[in-house]
């Protein structure tokens, strides 16, 4: 009986110890080989820093301009206490746009949300313009000519600013559709495989609500993929 236990014992202790390193060496190549969580947000940008500059930096182009703006509408539990406030002016139905550069894996999204303060029915719409890195070179390739992407998918969705106030919108990926049917390969592949910049930059086109020329005025709070 003795014997046994002896035995047991020393089976134990001859087994754990080959055990004990094993587990003291999982947690590093755990580290290494476990593939990383699914991220359940992607932030574009939620201004409440005040600041255009950093995260992140936004550029405008043509007759468009940005500032920040304190919220005053306290009675919203979704609102923040900065927006981004973007007045236009447009002639023959575009005003301008701004953009920020994103280098951003967003394959694993499906949703893009934007909370939009519209100051009344029809104050201007939105081309919202993704680009995919297809040529898996961390740049945006325009075709000198022409001005628009060579290489990279584009993916647009309009919207327009038809209602009044503050409103949670939210775009199901699937409804953007390929700007670009003859460059990229046309499907939405923002994944950072072979060098690729993934989801590379988001640009918003401002453009009239209803007539040709039109003095554009709207707010956002947060842009941001789910
Ligand atoms: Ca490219
Ligand atoms: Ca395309
Ligand atoms: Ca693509
Ligand atoms: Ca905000």
């Amino acid at each position: 009986m003795k014997l046994i236990l002896m035995c047991m014992l020393l089976g134990m202790q001859v087994f754990s110890q080959p055990l004990t390193v094993e587990i003291e060496e999982l947690p590093s190549v755990n580290q290494k080989t476990k593939p990383a969580a699914k991220p359940t947000v992607l932030m574009i940008d939620d201004f409440e820093d005040a600041d255009l500059k950093r995260f992140r930096e936004w550029w405008t182009f043509d007759k468009v301009m940005i500032k920040s703006k304190n919220i005053e509408d306290k009675t919203k539990h979704y609102l923040g206490k900065v927006s981004l406030q973007i007045n236009g002016s447009s002639n023959n139905w575009y005003a301008g746009g701004i953009g920020a550069y994103l280098n951003k894996d967003a394959h694993f999204f499906k949703t893009l949300k934007l909370v939009i303060f519209s100051p009344k029915r029809n104050s201007g719409s939105i081309r919202i313009e993704l680009y995919d890195d297809d040529n898996n070179n961390n740049i945006v390739d325009i075709d000198e000519e022409k001005q628009i992407p060579s290489k990279d998918d584009l993916f647009i969705y309009d919207l327009n600013l038809i209602w009044e106030g503050w409103k949670v919108i939210s775009i199901p990926l699937e409804d953007f559709v390929d700007f670009n049917q003859d460059v990229g390969d046309n499907i939405w592949n923002p994944n950072q495989l072979y060098g690729s910049a993934g989801l590379i930059q988001i640009q918003l086109v401002i453009l009239s609500s209803k007539q040709k020329s039109e003095l554009i005025e709207f707010e956002i709070d947060t842009i941001k993929f789910n």
